[in-house]
């Protein structure tokens, strides 16, 4: 008798344990109400990975709504029954609410009067994703600063910053940490009277909007990065790619801990963590993608403006849409194909001018194949995805970094780890697939979707989604064998990375928001 009352009592404390674990699981893994994990740039804490959404391949069938949108490439992000962006219109920055149900513009919101930054016409005004908590959302816009909202519009703070200065304009989104927001503002110009930088890492108390401390990066130069927060067994850091390196920092204080160098100018990226160690990717200028980058294609572009037929080019051939070639595989006019130039007629002369001494070594006033090729340098630093351990102090270049591979690393496309595999799509379909353990290549396959790709790949599931510029989407099984599970191709420009709730998939093109239901294609 006594044996079964204390069995009855120890099924009893089971029970209550089971009860209580399922209480603090639920609660610790179900959003709070109001909201939604897809809450920032590339979901839940920047991985890109929604594990309980149950998507397969979308079709037209699966289109429950589409809702025309002011110009902007900031990415849509989630509550429980709201969508959050930002956009332009009539020279107007807002920020959008709409109904995650009907797809109908709850309000919009104008960003006090202010003057446009400057931007690449591949990017926008409106590019940094908001960060949406259960209760409210914080918005930057490198045009004005940053401003916090409720859910129901209603400006709860505003904080106006200086406009830093952006080769293409900025894009780096804000995050929150606790009570902190934070804010990465790379920037190209200087400090008073100095060569270095202002650009810093600005921490401020969500609630309120007040600084709370500052942290200038000197030696970093514009970027495009947003921050990712690395919780590890020796505390939590911030980690910010910025050009040339790559940096951690603690948290909540914000002190500069280690640093990984031999990232190029241009990092764009949100670093990805998993298996204890931090992941981060970065192109060479331009997007070259391989350690070695093959000249032809830059004097085939360049020779494209040899008028007389000589297979040399002077200076007087530089005209038109002539510039020096970053992105070769692209049209000469094309807003990524070189070097931008000046507006202003003498400006844009002085510049060819310097391009072209440049290059002409020897001085004879003539560009000529092998001196072309000679001399063509693409940037510093090299295409880059790495691998670093915790627990560094300093530069640990030489010491945490576990692996780097260097073939096929996307300019624009943040990387996607998802338990051992990396996976990284590249300009013209390339999804090449690295393993965690050792930085090797495990596949590389064309997919189609020709041209290029800026929106950075999710997971569904287990199953990746690649959106190409050109409105290709392309659904793959994860995993070390490769298998395309089905397309779908849109009517639409899309260089924004799409957002997932449970059972649905919500797109971002040029002109409108797309909701796709769940899909009736194959799991
Ligand atoms: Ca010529
Ligand atoms: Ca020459």
């Amino acid at each position: 008798m006594d044996f079964i009352h204390s069995l009855e009592k120890q099924k009893m404390r089971f029970y209550c344990s089971y009860h209580v674990l399922l209480l603090f699981g639920f609660s610790f893994f179900l959003p709070a109400e109001g909201s939604d994990p897809w809450n920032q740039f590339r979901g839940p804490n920047g991985s890109g990975i929604r594990a309980d959404a149950s998507l397969g391949v979308p079709s037209v069938d699966d289109l429950r709504w589409k809702t025309p949108l002011p110009f902007g490439l900031s990415c849509p992000v989630l509550s429980k029954d709201k969508i959050f962006l930002t956009g332009i219109e009539n020279k107007h920055l807002l920020t959008i609410a709409l109904e995650r149900e009907s797809g109908k513009v709850l309000w919009k919101k104008k960003v006090p009067k202010t003057e446009i930054e400057k931007f690449h016409p591949s990017s926008s005004p409106a590019t940094p994703t908001p960060f949406v908590e259960e209760k409210r959302l914080y918005v930057y816009f490198g045009s004005y600063g940053l401003i916090c909202y409720d859910h129901q519009g209603l400006e709860i703070w505003k904080k106006p910053l200086p406009t830093p200065r952006s080769l293409y304009g900025t894009a780096s989104s804000p995050l929150v940490h606790e009570n902190l927001l934070i804010q990465v503002i790379d920037d190209d110009a200087h400090m008073p009277n100095s060569q270095v930088s202002k650009s810093r890492i600005l921490a401020l108390d969500k609630q309120s909007g007040k600084i709370l401390w500052e942290r200038f990066r000197p030696f970093h130069r514009s970027g495009w990065s947003t921050p990712t927060i690395w919780e590890h067994g020796r505390g939590r850091e911030l980690v910010v790619l910025g050009n040339g390196s790559l940096r951690g920092y603690s948290l909540p204080a914000g002190e500069e801990k280690w640093q990984v160098d031999g990232f190029s100018r241009e990092t764009i990226a949100r670093p990805m963590i998993g298996n204890g160690k931090v992941y981060a990717s970065g192109s060479r200028l331009g997007g070259s993608a391989d350690l070695k980058t093959d000249p032809l294609p830059f004097w085939k572009a360049v020779i494209g403006f040899d008028a007389n037929g000589d297979n040399r080019l002077e200076r007087r051939e530089m005209t038109g849409h002539f510039t020096f070639p970053f992105r070769p595989q692209l049209p000469p006019g094309h807003p990524g194909f070189g070097l931008p130039m000046p507006r202003e007629p003498q400006k844009k002369r002085a510049r060819l001018d310097g391009i072209f001494l440049r290059m002409d070594k020897n001085r004879d006033g003539f560009w000529d194949k092998d001196e072309f090729i000679d001399n063509l340098t693409i940037g510093r630093g090299k295409p880059l995805l790495l691998a670093v351990k915790p627990g560094g102090r300093g530069n640990v270049t030489q010491t945490h970094v576990e692996w780097e591979f260097n073939k096929g690393i996307p300019e624009v496309p943040s990387p996607i780890l998802l338990e051992n595999f990396i996976y990284m799509i590249s300009n013209g379909g390339v999804l090449i697939c690295v393993g965690t353990d050792k930085g090797q290549m495990i596949y590389r396959k064309r997919i189609g979707g020709l041209g290029q790709y800026v929106a950075s790949p999710i997971v569904a599931g287990k199953n990746l989604i690649l959106v190409s510029e050109e409105g290709l989407v392309s659904v793959v099984r994860t995993g070390k064998d490769f298998e395309l599970l089905g397309q779908l191709q849109l009517k639409g420009k899309i260089k924004v990375t799409p957002a997932l709730g449970i059972n649905n998939l919500y797109l971002r093109s040029e002109s409108h928001l797309w909701a796709f239901g769940k899909m009736s294609g194959r799991p």
